[in-house]
């Protein structure tokens, strides 16, 4: 749907220096993730050419030297002179701040979204930027450097093709490190490609070692999308559901289908935007497959009529779902501005859902009879569950809120101050315990292997002692319940082994966290403590060390000669609680790594292969991604 576009619609807002002298205010940050946006704000506005239907292609290259590459096949920015300023329409868009951005509302634009804020902004962070525009049979070429105009726009050469293509160096003083990571370009082209049916990316890493390639196509678009998150999942049938419309103006796709599994994994999007506080049109579609599911298992006699009905947890247990709304004018709500605020999309989305859903199901029984029994059974077990839950409340109200009996506490009583370790086995817990400090640390040991919660339901889940000691040792409930005003560390520590085995219960751990306790990591509440896995001893001076590199590095450094022991730890049981306390618990020596989460599709997708029942991707995984793996995701 092409805006009605002239070069006088560009609005006009400010100069370029603003942007310099406070980047973190355009894009975030000036980190590696600022730096990627960079290539993201100039990807976003040729997929804007292909969702006005003009644009087939986007190449993305790496070149040598950390250089960008984006070309389109599109109509090319227009060179025409902007009748307000006097200078080619190009040449406003990249000097002006806002320019381009904003068009008034008519036809969807995904640049202009969470940090879409205009071509101008790569163009004022980039020690230099070259556009060039094929159009009318020319090529058109202008220059820039940290935002200033270098050339005026003139005629290069003569073409047959057609498109838009830029070239920019980011500006190595205003980021920390100019280096990009082909694997996070190559994660968010892919969401993307699936979000725009039909266009094609290429991600090309030409920088000399790194040499890669990918494709990303998806005429299935989000309905691949739903299949792509499954497919490290077993699905409770084959078909993904997909229902497409438009109404008043507000385009809908949304996908699901349902797999064997316990956690609903649904994402939002707003003109290609990723909502994850989600809004009206999650609202929508919740709304609407809860109706529809209920309406269906009346007229089929499968819901008896004094049978309750189902709830909305019920029956998006095991769901895998991609909503992706296209609207004018979205308000982004929020803290973080990731929630969808527009009221007039919730029933668009309901109704466009439940009129197809309901067709759907009448064509497809068997699917309509497997989401419907595995809601019921979803249903049996949250009766169960609510049981056992007031269980546990009941019996820490008769036992007097009691802490769990294997936890030990630290004697300071405000959250602020305080942290627990989670500590692997009874021995380690025993040296965390001497080698704590009584007053701010908390130990609490658990067994070696926990329950993995990606393959349990709620109630055997609240049945778990290890899983029961934790809710009870943080005071903030789980799931729905979950508050985390009441968490009574503002730190939780996970101590594990430096081993195979520790990790797995690492990933344990932060696997429950994800799926029961998200806000502890999108808070950043959860840590890792990294205990050394050397001691080096000379002249009477202990080295600790954390990997092999390290200690190569070490031995550089303080030569060979003269080492007298080099004690290699299998497990925190090897160390002394005072070797303990000075290299792993005690706050001033410690490294911690916090756990953080930036994207929840490849967080998803990680926890998955890793957690989830299919043996041979997480074989696969483990190999390729040691080092998320180890820590990251
Ligand atoms: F970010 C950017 F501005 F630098 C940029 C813009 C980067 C890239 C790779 C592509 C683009 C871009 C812009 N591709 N295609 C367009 N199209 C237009 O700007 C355009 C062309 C024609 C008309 C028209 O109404 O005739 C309208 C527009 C918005």
């Amino acid at each position: 749907m092409p805006a009605d576009y002239n070069e006088n619609q560009i609005q006009v807002l400010e100069g370029l220096e603003a942007v310099r002298k406070r980047p973190g205010m355009y894009i975030g940050s000036t980190s590696s993730r600022g730096l990627h946006h960079l290539v993201y704000e100039i990807v976003d506005n040729a997929v804007d050419e292909a969702l006005a239907g003009y644009c087939k292609n986007i190449d993305v290259t790496i070149k040598e030297g950390e250089i960008i590459t984006v070309t389109d096949d599109g109509r090319g920015i227009p060179v025409g002179i902007h009748h307000q300023k006097g200078i080619p329409a190009v040449e406003v868009v990249f000097t002006i701040l806002h320019a381009g951005g904003k068009f008034g509302g008519g036809g969807y634009k995904v640049s202009g979204g969470l940090h879409g804020v205009g071509a101008s902004v790569v163009n004022a962070l980039s020690e230099s930027l070259t556009v060039n525009v094929m159009t009318d049979g020319k090529i058109y070429e202008q220059h820039y450097e940290k935002g200033k105009v270098m050339s005026k726009l003139e005629i290069v050469g003569e073409t047959d093709k057609r498109g838009t293509s830029i070239s920019f160096k980011a500006d190595p003083e205003i980021f920390d490190e100019v280096v990009y990571d082909y694997d996070v370009l190559r994660q968010r082209l892919r969401e993307t490609t699936f979000l725009t049916k039909g266009l094609r990316i290429n991600l090309k890493d030409e920088r000399i070692g790194k040499e890669n390639f990918m494709s990303f196509c998806y005429e299935g678009g989000i309905k691949e999308f739903v299949s792509f998150i499954n497919n490290n999942k077993t699905p409770l049938y084959e078909e993904v559901f997909y229902a497409e419309g438009m109404k008043d103006d507000i385009y809908v796709e949304v996908a699901f289908q349902h797999n064997d599994g316990f956690v609903e994994n649904i994402f939002t999007f707003v003109n290609n935007i990723n909502t994850t506080d989600g809004g009206s049109h999650l609202a929508g579609f919740k709304s609407g497959l809860t109706k529809t599911i209920n309406d269906y298992g009346k007229q089929f006699g499968l819901l008896k009529d004094n049978d309750k009905n189902l709830t909305g947890d019920d029956v998006r247990e095991g769901i895998t779902a991609v909503i992706s709304v296209k609207i004018s004018e979205p308000q982004f709500e929020g803290q973080t501005k990731t929630k969808l605020g527009n009221s007039e999309v919730r029933p668009v989305v309901d109704s466009i859902l439940s009129e197809k859903l309901e067709y759907f199901l009448h064509e497809n029984p068997a699917i309509g009879k497997a989401i419907f029994e595995k809601a019921l059974v979803a249903s049996r077990a949250r009766d169960a569950a609510k049981k056992a839950r007031e269980l546990i409340r009941r019996k820490s109200v008769l036992e007097n809120s009691r802490l769990p009996g294997k936890l030990t506490d630290c004697s300071d009583k405000d959250p602020k101050n305080c942290e627990v370790y989670i500590v692997e086995g009874d021995s380690a817990g025993g040296s965390a315990k001497k080698a704590r400090d009584p007053k701010t640390q908390a130990v609490l040991p658990i067994k070696k292997k926990i329950l993995n919660v990606e393959k349990a339901r709620i109630d055997k889940i609240l049945n778990s002692e290890e899983i029961k000691n934790m809710i009870t040792a943080f005071g903030t409930g789980i799931s729905d319940d979950f508050d985390i005003s009441k968490l009574r560390y503002h730190k939780i520590v996970i101590m594990t082994d430096a081993d195979v085995d520790g990790a797995h219960i690492r990933t344990l751990l932060l696997t429950f966290f994800y799926r029961y306790m998200r806000p502890l990591i999108d808070e950043g509440k959860v840590y890792i403590a990294q205990p050394p896995l050397y001691r080096v001893e000379k002249n009477k001076q202990y080295y600790y060390v954390y990997d092999d590199n390290q200690l190569e590095e070490l031995f550089n450094k303080i030569g060979r000669n003269g080492v007298k022991g080099i004690q290699r730890y299998k497990g925190l049981g090897e160390m002394d609680f005072d070797q303990l306390r000075d290299t792993t618990m005690a706050v001033e020596n410690r490294i911690l790594k916090k756990v953080s989460i930036n994207d929840a599709v490849a967080a998803d997708e990680i926890f998955s292969i890793l957690m989830g029942d299919l043996v041979e991707p997480r074989r696969n995984f483990i190999s390729e991604n040691a080092q998320y793996a180890e820590m990251d995701f």
